[in-house]
């Protein structure tokens, strides 16, 4: 059950409905999209594409980069995951990256993803992301495309509803997709007293304008629901939120019938200004809580992690005005809002309407009272009063609208594997093109901010049989680029993904091409570790330690010859890349290492831990095919028996073995 999101449950209950409205579910067979526009997707060898892709991965925990509109995978960012490719996650240096409350997590389930906005539009800063299973945001830095912070998030459990970002980046939001006890009382209770000890928690996590560091500047105590999906408000609706919560029911047993009892569900509106407000006024109650804020600073090349114990926290019981529900069909899932802030339309994955809310309505409804009772202490706001309208028989099972900036909406229907384009005004359908097949999120460049670059909008899909070549009980997973420009959409090209792609935010290349980080400057390299030319090679013993600083270019390491290393002994290799070149890492790999290689990028210290279990001669090398001679870029490691007393010697180009020195304790020796 990994791929969990929507691919079983939804077309256990719906097929039969499903068959009831359309003649299938799957579109008709492959072949009929089998006519592809190649020149419109096509980028002629030594040409760029016109966007960076930016995607999330799913089950891997990682973020992945393509370009628009060729499909061409540039990179996979490691996030919650550890990358052998990279180090990331296994250096110490970022192994800090991966810690939590919990220890070291070195895997998450990533869904979604932020570009960093300022007035309603890309900024091409950061791209935030979350980890859905120990509840994690990270920010990547698009200078470097390396994950720079993650911060846990306390009082949650499954951090799906995030990270949802606002028009000026003030605040990344994060809402718990489980409600439990809090993470301050006792959470050992009968499960079935979920109505009474179970609580959601919405994170607001404020961004530094400047750094882009994370802070939680408070959290929001809610009912017992789920929360699913959610979109800041924008123009009109700046200053709003609005999230869409599922299990209205409160059910803790057999979701998948327990939580559809109910005709409704809800989408919570929130008033972050007037939360900020109340945090002012002092109302917010301090909680004692645990989690991790990692940070990694590229002056010292190294990570760091801080377990933080406070967070401040407002009950709504205290906050009137803050909150308030909006009635919305049958399990909620994507809340998105237009490129106006006007119009927020709500994905009810059971409902067979797509029902369409005004900000104006429901500002109104709020004013005139227009109240349907309340839901736990929260206003419940009249469905008519702050309904704009509804898209009738859209089509089956859907799930995220995105906006093409020209008034119209593309919703992705789950069920029916179909994007239907429809307009906001009017609420007619106006297009509809197939999937192939199962398609979840959808993306177009820009489609949630304020002004959408159009062009295109992308499909990501669950279920790609029949349309690549067969992988074993694994199929790929699968995008496709459909063609916006015209009245109708157009397929142009399909391209497998990595991980299993939710959402994904395209920008275009010329908002980052050129901010891009070539190197490190060796003289800023702040690493305690760091060897900043060959002159500065050490090797050092401390207890059973071995500390040995390497440097490496092209094409050799230095030392390559090390000796007086014993069993036992842990042997900590920083290695720090000489080169101040775009494009030339160096590699540092060792026999037996039971972690990874690290990638050492030009200026910069990367250090890998490698036991010595056995005594014996062990080569070193570069694993980044680096120069012509990048072969001979290698050396020895000798390891004597534990309490040996050859010396410790190491050298480049001096060809002497390390003395035998019996009645002394080794000491540290040097060619240099
Ligand atoms: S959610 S489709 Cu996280 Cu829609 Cu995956
Ligand atoms: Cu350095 Cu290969």
């Amino acid at each position: 059950m990994k791929r969990f999101c929507f691919k079983t449950i939804p077309v256990l209950i719906l097929t039969p409905l499903c068959l009831l409205f359309l003649e299938s579910c799957k579109p008709k067979t492959a072949q009929s999209a089998a006519g592809g526009d190649a020149s419109k997707s096509y980028i002629a060898p030594g040409k760029y594409d016109e966007f960076y892709n930016v995607v999330s991965g799913g089950f891997n925990g990682q973020v992945a980069v393509y370009g628009i509109p060729s499909g061409r995978l540039f990179r996979i960012i490691p996030v919650f995951s550890q990358s052998p490719e990279s180090g990331y996650g296994f250096s110490e240096e970022t192994k800090p990256m991966l810690n939590t409350s919990h220890g070291f997590v070195p895997w998450d389930d990533q869904h979604h993803i932020a570009l960093s906005q300022t007035r309603g539009e890309h900024d091409g800063r950061w791209v935030f992301a979350n980890g859905n299973n120990t509840p994690r945001i990270a920010r990547i830095d698009l200078h470097t495309f390396r994950t720079a912070e993650i911060l846990e998030i306390p009082n949650s459990a499954g951090n799906h509803a995030s990270p949802f970002i606002t028009e000026n980046s003030e605040y990344v939001l994060a809402a718990t997709r489980f409600s439990v006890p809090l993470d301050d009382q006792n959470g050992d209770v009968p499960i079935n007293t979920y109505k009474k000890n179970f609580k959601g928690s919405i994170s607001f996590i404020s961004i530094d304008a400047v750094s882009g560091e994370m802070n939680i500047a408070f959290q929001i105590r809610t009912p017992g629901v789920n929360f699913d999906l959610s979109r800041a408000g924008k123009g009109v609706s700046h200053g709003w939120f609005f999230v869409s919560c599922y299990n209205s029911e409160q059910a803790n047993t057999l979701l998948e019938v327990n939580a559809s009892a109910k005709d409704k569900d809800f989408i919570m509106a929130i008033n972050w200004k007037k939360a900020e407000e109340y945090l002012k006024a002092g109302k917010a109650k301090k909680q004692a809580v645990r989690y991790a804020h990692n940070v990694y600073d590229e002056k010292t090349h190294s990570a760091t992690s801080t377990i933080k114990t406070e967070v401040s926290v407002l009950d709504p019981a205290d906050c009137p005005d803050m909150l308030y529900m909006i009635p919305c069909p049958k399990s909620p899932h994507g809340a998105d809002v237009d490129p106006t802030g006007e119009y927020i339309v709500a994905s009810g994955k059971l409902a067979a309407t797509i029902p369409v809310f005004s900000f104006t309505k429901i500002q109104k409804a709020i004013a005139d009272h227009a109240f349907d009772g309340e839901y736990d202490g929260i206003p419940v706001l009249k469905y008519e009063a702050a309904l704009h309208g509804e898209v009738v028989k859209p089509g089956l099972g859907p799930l995220h609208t995105e906006f093409d900036g020209k008034g119209n909406a593309y919703t992705s229907m789950f069920v029916s594997s179909e994007i239907v384009k429809w307009n906001i005004k009017d609420l007619k359908v106006l297009d509809r093109v197939p999937t192939y097949y199962s398609i979840g999120h959808l993306s177009i460049p820009g489609g949630p901010t304020a002004k959408p670059h159009g062009k295109y909008v992308i499909a990501y899909n669950k279920i790609t049989k029949d349309r690549y070549l067969p992988t074993g009980p694994e199929l790929t997973q699968s995008a496709q680029l459909y063609d916006i420009t015209g009245e109708k959409m157009k397929l142009l090209l399909d391209f497998p993904t990595t991980g299993e792609p939710h959402y994904a935010e395209a920008i275009p290349a010329s908002m980052i091409m050129s901010k891009q980080k070539k190197i490190f400057k060796i003289e800023e390299n702040m690493h305690p570790y760091a060897a900043k030319g060959e002159g500065q090679v050490k090797v050092e013993r401390s207890g059973n330690q071995v500390h040995v600083r390497m440097t490496a270019i092209r094409s050799h390491l230095t030392p390559d010859n090390i000796e007086g290393v014993r069993v036992g002994d842990e042997v900590y290799f920083h290695v720090t890349n000489l080169e101040q070149d775009w494009d030339v890492p160096h590699g540092f790999a060792i026999k037996g290492a039971n972690n990874a290689e690290i990638l050492i990028m030009p200026g910069e210290t990367q250090t890998l831990k490698w036991k010595a279990d056995r005594s014996g001669i062990f080569p070193f090398y570069c694993t980044d095919f680096c120069s012509a001679l990048h072969q001979e870029m290698q050396g020895y490691i000798r390891v004597s028996p534990a309490g040996s007393n050859v010396a410790l010697l190491f050298s480049t180009g001096t060809n002497k073995p390390a003395v035998t020195t019996p009645d002394k304790t080794p000491a540290d020796t040097s060619n240099k």
